[in-house]
């Protein structure tokens, strides 16, 4: 049916010749890597956006240089995207996520007041429990999770790398349908597959996390020096298989040791995404990796010393360089 747009109201409402339908701006939290890499192609592909910046300074700061520099393959390229702050009065339809999973709840609550009935959240962050945090700040809004094996990095304020194509799975672990906007995606070139199983995609990819990223910090090495440490890593392994099966994702814990090794071996030359955060002596997502398995384990009953030992081990070595590692 061919709608005609003939008003807009203040409440952000589209009121057509023959019904209402919402706003269908994409309103995005965290111009940070993920997120400026999600706008640009948002932006490249036509679909009306919005950042959500931090604070009058930041704003400020950003419009200086007038929009975001995504630099791919073939060069930089500009995108002049509109930005506001958090104070702005327009009601929020459709927001995506991409804080770090830490910043996630905190930056949510305080958009909670600007949420329109029946809003949608795409919540970027890797990881687990982060995702119920958001939820309980905003019961009334249908949060859709997102597990991402896309790589990008800032490199300069408003300057992002896309520096490893992968793809995107999202799902929404309460209501199995796809949102109407789902092929937006699809229209900005954003590799996207929707899944009814994004619960388990997440676990799968934090047990990874969990058997890898750990191990560089305290090892100090890139992913292939993992393989001079394999027995530690089995025995992560054999403890996450266990946790999974004990939490009622099995098919999460399917041939982990194998696939663990498989990524070290890809991935060899590469510095784990939680080394590089200590390295340039960023906070890490410990919190919502390696101590939600533990948490979930201990919630279970499932016995996991040698995560437990990990968990330890690495909080120390985050302390001792002090990181946060909450
Ligand atoms: P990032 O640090 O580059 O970006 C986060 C941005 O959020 C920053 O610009 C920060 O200033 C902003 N922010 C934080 N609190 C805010 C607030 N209250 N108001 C406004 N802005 C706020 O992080 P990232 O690398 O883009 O990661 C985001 C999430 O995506 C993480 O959970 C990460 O694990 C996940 N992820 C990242 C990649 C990647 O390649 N970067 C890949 C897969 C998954
Ligand atoms: O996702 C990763 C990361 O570095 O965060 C991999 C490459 C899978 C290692 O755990």
């Amino acid at each position: 049916m061919e709608r005609v747009s003939v008003g807009r109201l203040k409440c952000g409402l589209i009121i057509t010749g023959c019904e209402t339908q919402m706003s269908s701006t994409w309103h995005i939290l965290g111009a940070g890597s993920l997120g400026s890499l999600w706008a640009c192609r948002l932006a490249r592909a036509g679909k009306p956006l919005q950042l959500i910046l931090r604070d009058e300074q930041r704003l400020a700061d950003y419009r200086r240089g007038g929009g975001l520099t995504l630099v791919e393959h073939d060069g930089p390229r500009h995108y002049a995207i509109p930005a506001e702050t958090f104070a702005a009065p327009t009601p929020i339809h459709r927001l995506l996520v991409a804080c770090k999973a830490y910043d996630a709840a905190p930056a949510v609550a305080r958009l909670a007041p600007r949420l329109a009935k029946g809003a949608e959240l795409v919540l970027l962050q890797n990881g687990l429990g982060s995702q119920d945090e958001v939820a309980e700040q905003v019961p009334h809004a249908r949060c859709i999770f997102a597990s991402s094996t896309e790589g990008a990095f800032r490199e300069a304020d408003w300057q992002v790398r896309f520096a490893g194509h992968g793809f995107n799975w999202l799902g929404d672990p309460a209501n199995p349908s796809p949102p109407l906007w789902f092929d937006d995606l699809h229209d900005a070139g954003i590799p996207t597959q929707w899944t009814a199983d994004i619960t388990t995609r997440l676990w799968r990819k934090l047990a990874l996390n969990c058997a890898i990223n750990p191990l560089t910090v305290l090892h100090d090495c890139q992913n292939g020096g993992l393989l001079g440490h394999l027995a530690e890593v089995d025995q992560l392994c054999d403890e996450l298989a266990i946790l999974l099966q004990r939490c009622g994702q099995p098919e999460a814990a399917q041939d982990l040791h194998e696939e663990v090794q498989r990524v070290i071996v890809a991935t060899a030359a590469n510095y784990s995404s939680m080394y590089q955060d200590v390295r340039h002596g960023r906070r890490t997502e410990v919190h919502y990796l390696l101590g939600h398995a533990c948490r979930t384990a201990a919630r279970h009953g499932a016995e996991v010393p040698h995560l437990e030992r990990l968990h330890r081990r690495l909080v120390d070595n985050l302390q001792a360089r002090g990181l946060r590692s909450e």
